[in-house]
């Protein structure tokens, strides 16, 4: 209950804050983008993971209201950055489905002055569960506004490789449990290359997650991924310290 009215609070409130984790290119080392990461400080609670808040927020018809501070918040970041550095969101199948989410971007887009490219959004298969066509149709209104899509926890759950030819997804960003067990695992292995090849033949650029040692990062080189993200390189950080780890260069 304490989440659920301290929810409507932080939202108006400076409870909540965008953590920022770069996602690194294999060649030569750049930040290409950063993925912004939502954290809850409740003044009693401390610390409340995404995981517990988000899907209270989506019960309670908040979700469409967190998903509008996280897109404003994070483009208001990137638009400081320097380069052309993307910033990433994570975007809940729920919010996929209110058709205000196309204007909610272009209005963050045109506030904040950050082009369409350097914004990245960062779907689930789930979304494709009960599609109604409606999922389908904001995709797409998404993609005219020229904002890059990836697909996110790729390998888990309900893939299916129709999706890959049905969207343009620009990025695949492959589930972090397939590097967890990488060293250790052929099959792993053996899916992790079949993605890449697969990814590349596609011409999508792909993100291997949770790296957190350099054995998954050479495995990564070799299934021949674009880029890397993970412990390894940088936790995620604050805004403050991602401009400094951006302006520090490879
Ligand atoms: O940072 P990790 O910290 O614990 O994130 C846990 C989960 O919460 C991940 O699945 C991540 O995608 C999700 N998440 C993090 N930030 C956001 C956000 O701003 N919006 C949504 N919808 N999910 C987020
Ligand atoms: O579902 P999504 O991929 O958006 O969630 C990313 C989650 O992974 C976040 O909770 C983020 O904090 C976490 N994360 C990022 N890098 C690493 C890592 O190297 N190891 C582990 N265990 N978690 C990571
Ligand atoms: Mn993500
Ligand atoms: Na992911």
């Amino acid at each position: 209950h304490e989440i659920e009215t301290g929810l409507r609070r932080a939202l108006d409130g400076d409870e909540l804050q965008l953590m920022f984790q770069p996602i690194v290119a294999l060649d030569g080392g750049d930040i290409d983008a950063c993925e912004a990461l939502i954290r809850w400080n409740h003044p009693v609670l401390g610390s409340i993971p995404p995981s517990e808040f988000i899907p209270i927020a989506e019960s309670m018809g908040l979700i469409e209201a967190l998903t509008g501070w996280v897109l404003r918040q994070a483009c208001i970041a990137a638009a400081g950055w320097p380069g052309e550095v993307r910033v990433a969101i994570n975007i809940s199948p729920a919010s996929l489905k209110s058709h205000d989410l196309p204007s909610h971007v272009i209005a963050a887009l045109l506030e904040t002055g950050l082009p369409a490219r350097r914004l990245e959004l960062e779907v689930t298969e789930s979304i494709f569960l009960d599609d109604s066509g409606q999922t389908s149709t904001i995709l797409r209104e998404l993609q005219r506004i020229g904002l890059r899509l990836a697909l996110d926890d790729f390998g888990t759950g309900y893939s299916s490789l129709s999706y890959l030819r049905s969207y343009r997804f620009d990025t695949l960003k492959i589930d972090q449990s397939f590097m967890a067990g990488i060293s250790a695992n052929a099959e792993d292995r053996a899916i992790v290359r079949a993605i890449g090849n697969l990814a590349r033949d596609l011409s999508m650029d792909t993100v291997a997650e949770g790296i957190e040692t350099q054995d998954q990062l050479a495995h990564a080189r070799e299934a021949g991924f674009t880029n890397v993200q993970g412990y390894l390189f940088s936790r995620p950080v604050t805004n403050e310290r991602i401009i400094e780890l951006i302006e520090a260069g490879p």
